[in-house]
């Protein structure tokens, strides 16, 4: 038996193999979730369906979280389609290239504000549209942060105020929707290599600290990422809601 038969997830933030989300939604079916996937438009349509093939009897649609009518689209059929709702992963983030090198002072006003909306907004409306389908049975809601959120780190930069944001959007979101049943938690993972990864300067040599540096010395494998998530969505976790569970192998605790 799986810790998490017969539960539904949604995971959200899939590009391709090397994305956490793709991690996590493995992770999640080994114990026997079932998945549903959105992405984020007709470019990862071809590359996520692959994936999500690999798991037998899981559901695709598509939404983009910068439209409302992508969001409501969602809602609507998820409404028709599943009874309820027992997992969100949120695995989404976006800042322009151009703010992720040089000096946070310079970031621009439209780079800001789209940092925020796509990385931090998101996740709240996501959840203004799914609360009633995961407070059927209980749910539990998972997003990605980094570190960036709590220390300066070279050329993370808006990412890193965003990333703020979203932990304590998770400590809001936390309070509001406990009453439902629903926990809402951070993993902030230490630095992988992916997509959105490429977007940061410098990331081999973060790489080469980490592993120099951290307790285990040893970065951060995706899969210990899937793992922490799967104790986040099944009941052994049902004791934690508003937390930020650093999967980095120890390194946050180093000066
Ligand atoms: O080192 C890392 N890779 C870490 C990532 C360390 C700690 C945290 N994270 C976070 C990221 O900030 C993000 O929140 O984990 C989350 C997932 O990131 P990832 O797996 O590293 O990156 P990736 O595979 O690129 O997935 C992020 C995806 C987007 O990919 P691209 O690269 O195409 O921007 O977020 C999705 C998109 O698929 N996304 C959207 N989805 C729907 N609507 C949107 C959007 N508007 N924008 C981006």
């Amino acid at each position: 038996v799986g810790l998490l038969d017969g539960k539904k997830a949604l995971v959200m933030g899939v590009a391709n193999d090397r994305s956490i989300a793709w991690a996590i939604a493995k992770a999640l079916a080994d114990q026997g979730a079932e998945l549903i996937f959105t992405y984020q438009g007709e470019r990862l349509e071809r590359r996520v369906r692959e994936l999500a093939e690999q798991i037998p009897g899981s559901l695709l649609f598509p939404c983009d979280v910068s439209r409302d009518e992508d969001l409501d689209a969602l809602k609507e059929i998820l409404d028709q389609q599943v009874g309820a709702l027992h997992v969100l992963v949120h695995s989404i983030a976006f800042a322009k290239t151009e703010e992720l090198s040089g000096l946070y002072v310079d970031t621009s006003r439209e780079g800001f504000a789209v940092a925020q909306e796509i990385s931090v907004y998101s996740l709240t409306a996501v959840l203004q549209r799914l609360r009633g389908l995961l407070a059927k049975e209980g749910g539990s809601v998972i997003t990605m942060t980094y570190m960036g959120s709590e220390r300066v780190m070279p050329n993370y930069n808006v990412m890193g105020v965003a990333k703020a944001a979203l932990e304590s959007s998770v400590r809001y979101l936390a309070e509001d929707l406990g009453p439902d049943g629903i926990r809402v938690n951070a993993i902030s993972a230490g630095p992988i290599r992916t997509l959105s990864a490429k977007g940061i300067k410098d990331f081999n040599s973060i790489l080469k600290i980490i592993e120099e540096k951290a307790p285990l010395r040893r970065n951060t494998d995706p899969a210990e990422v899937g793992d922490t998530a799967v104790f986040l969505a099944s009941s052994m976790s049902r004791g934690i809601t508003g937390e930020i569970i650093h999967v980095d192998n120890g390194y946050h605790i180093m000066g």
